[in-house]
């Protein structure tokens, strides 16, 4: 390896979670000379890390893996609607064995550093431990919510029971019988967990800062015959989530909320609400994210469920959602979340009435008095799509870091690429639907898309791609554009960067849908890669 001495690599890539395994895969087949390094003990990416209680994913199982494995495909078992972590974990293992990909990594292994070196047009990449790999294209694989957020809260080193973030559990099970534990956060992970722990603890306060909306996933074993009829028409299932909005073979619906009466309206998000999953934000109405009249009607749907299924009046109130519009942010689904607050063993603190002030040795004070803890989970998420790119110090030409680059906010070419950092390409990255799409079809389609672009290159002898600046000016705007034409904005969520002191406000992810953001690069493509530069030997072509 270039690590011990040999010649750069064609390709380097960064993790080994669903677009990493895909991109080494890929690159390996058409001859590159490509390895991965991840900083896991394995493959899996999200799925390695994240293994808090009731950890699963939100996409259902049927179109959560990759298309281009259809032995895998046929013979993978579907037994659950959502796959939890240990079933994905086993997938993508069993996916690096079927693909003899395990070769082709080196895990165990954190990149520290990235810098590109203009005379010789060469990256190095530095680890942890000291290696070097040196290669003519990176391409980061690292994921978008793979940075932990830890809120800096005074006194929380003194804390003498156990901390834990939900994005790096241990590995090891963790025994929560019988223990006082604390939750911090209500989004999607803490929504998985809280009902899940509150079985097992002795006693679980929830740390509440902003309430969520939540919708059943209506999780079960799925029906052998419907996973049939699934297998055998999986090229047409694959077909329709690539063109899809979301990435999830959804038909799209045309009806407004706005045009149906308040009784068919409530009949559509009961039926929804009952079949559980994302179709009562994607399915139910085409205006729920464009129109606040058309989005109240849907907060007040949920905030009529939290009435119905909460006991105490008090508790249902701290526990509704208000102040922003139903999935502007990431909209989780859950298992009995507010019934768990029937429950004698769980209480809920409501931070907007009584902030936390420290944490002591004992557990967490707030300005209502200190709850006494043995644990204390922080489900306080991410730094989202550039924390994980930050964290690879990279720099580029002439020296400039990434973060300098990016100082007002993340500014790529199509999600992916950034101009003064040539040969650099990042799945999924800021300005791409990533977080708001189902992830495979998104790696998938980047990964596809990068492989394609080195083997123009490779073919036509051009050593250097890199995004021009007009180009990443109007695509930047252009994402800006397209989600302030809907209510995302509205929300102070990590979508905007709003989770992370300091972070500029920018929306972060493309809005647009994943199928019209396929066909833009598709035709950046066939025009010849129109927005980058391609370069062979220094010279332009
Ligand atoms: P999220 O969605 O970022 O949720 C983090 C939660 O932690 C959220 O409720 C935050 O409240 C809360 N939080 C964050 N910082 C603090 C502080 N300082 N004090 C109190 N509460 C805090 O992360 P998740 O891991 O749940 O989900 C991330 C994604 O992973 C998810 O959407 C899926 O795509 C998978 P806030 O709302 O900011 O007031």
């Amino acid at each position: 390896d270039s690590s011990s001495g040999q010649g750069p690599l064609d390709v380097l890539v960064i993790g080994a979670g669903f677009a990493g395994l895909h991109m080494v895969h890929k690159l390996r087949e058409q001859g590159f000379a490509v390895h991965g390094l991840e900083k896991g003990s394995g493959p899996g990416g999200t799925w390695y890390w994240n293994r808090y209680p009731g950890a699963r994913c939100d996409s259902e199982i049927m179109y959560y893996s990759f298309s281009f494995l259809p032995e895998l495909e046929q013979e993978w078992p579907l037994l659950e609607r959502y796959p939890e972590q240990p079933v994905i974990l086993r997938y993508l293992e069993r996916v690096t064995d079927v693909l003899d990909l395990r070769k082709d990594f080196t895990f165990d292994t954190r990149v520290t550093g990235v810098s590109y070196d203009e005379s010789e047009n060469l990256w190095t990449a530095r680890t942890e431990d000291g290696g070097e790999w040196r290669a003519r294209f990176v391409v980061t694989a690292v994921g978008c919510l793979s940075a932990a957020n830890t809120p800096d809260i005074p006194g929380a080193d003194t804390f003498a029971g156990r901390s834990l973030h939900t994005g790096a559990w241990p590995h090891e099970p963790v025994d929560l019988s019988g223990q006082r534990v604390g939750i911090i956060g209500t989004g999607a992970s803490a929504i998985q967990a809280i009902p899940v722990i509150a079985k097992q603890a002795g006693h679980l306060t929830v740390f509440q800062r902003t309430a969520q909306f939540t919708i059943p996933a209506a999780n079960g074993p799925l029906d052998p015959q419907f996973v049939e009829m699934w297998k055998q028409n999986y090229p047409e299932w694959r077909r329709r989530a690539r063109h899809s909005m979301a990435g999830v073979p959804y038909t799209a619906t045309d009806v407004s909320a706005l045009e149906v009466t308040p009784e068919e309206r409530r009949a559509r998000y009961e039926e929804t609400w009952r079949d559980g999953g994302f179709l009562f934000s994607l399915g139910t109405f085409n205006d729920l994210l464009t129109n606040e009249q058309a989005n109240d009607t849907a907060a007040d749907f949920v905030r009529s469920k939290i009435d119905e299924i909460v006991r105490d009046p008090d508790v249902a109130e701290k526990l509704k959602p208000s102040g922003y519009p139903i999935a502007t942010k990431r909209l989780p689904l859950d298992t009995d979340y507010y019934d768990t607050f029937n429950r004698p063993n769980v209480s809920l603190v409501d931070l907007r009435r009584s902030p936390i002030e420290e944490i002591t040795p004992e557990g967490i004070r707030t300005a209502d008095g200190l709850h006494e803890l043995d644990v204390i989970i922080f489900a306080t998420g991410f730094d989202a799509l550039t924390g994980p790119l930050s964290a690879l110090n990279i720099t580029g030409r002439g020296g400039r870091s990434l973060d300098d680059a990016w100082a007002e906010g993340p500014r790529t070419y199509l999600g992916l690429a950034v101009p003064g950092f040539p040969n650099l390409l990042t799945i999924t990255g800021p300005g791409s639907p990533s977080v708001l799409s189902n992830m495979p079809v998104s790696t998938e389609q980047h990964a596809e898309w990068i492989g394609d672009c080195l083997i123009h290159l490779r073919d036509n002898g051009i050593d250097r791609i890199e995004a021009t600046a007009d180009a990443t000016e109007a695509w930047t705007e252009h994402v800006q554009e397209v989600a302030a034409g809907t209510l995302y904005p509205r929300a102070a969520s990590w979508y905007m960067g709003a989770n992370i002191p300091g972070k500029p406000r920018l929306f972060l992810p493309y809005v647009g849908g994943v199928g019209v953001y396929r066909e833009k690069c598709d035709q950046v493509a066939a025009d010849g890669y129109t927005g980058f530069e391609l370069a062979a030997s220094g010279a332009l072509v």
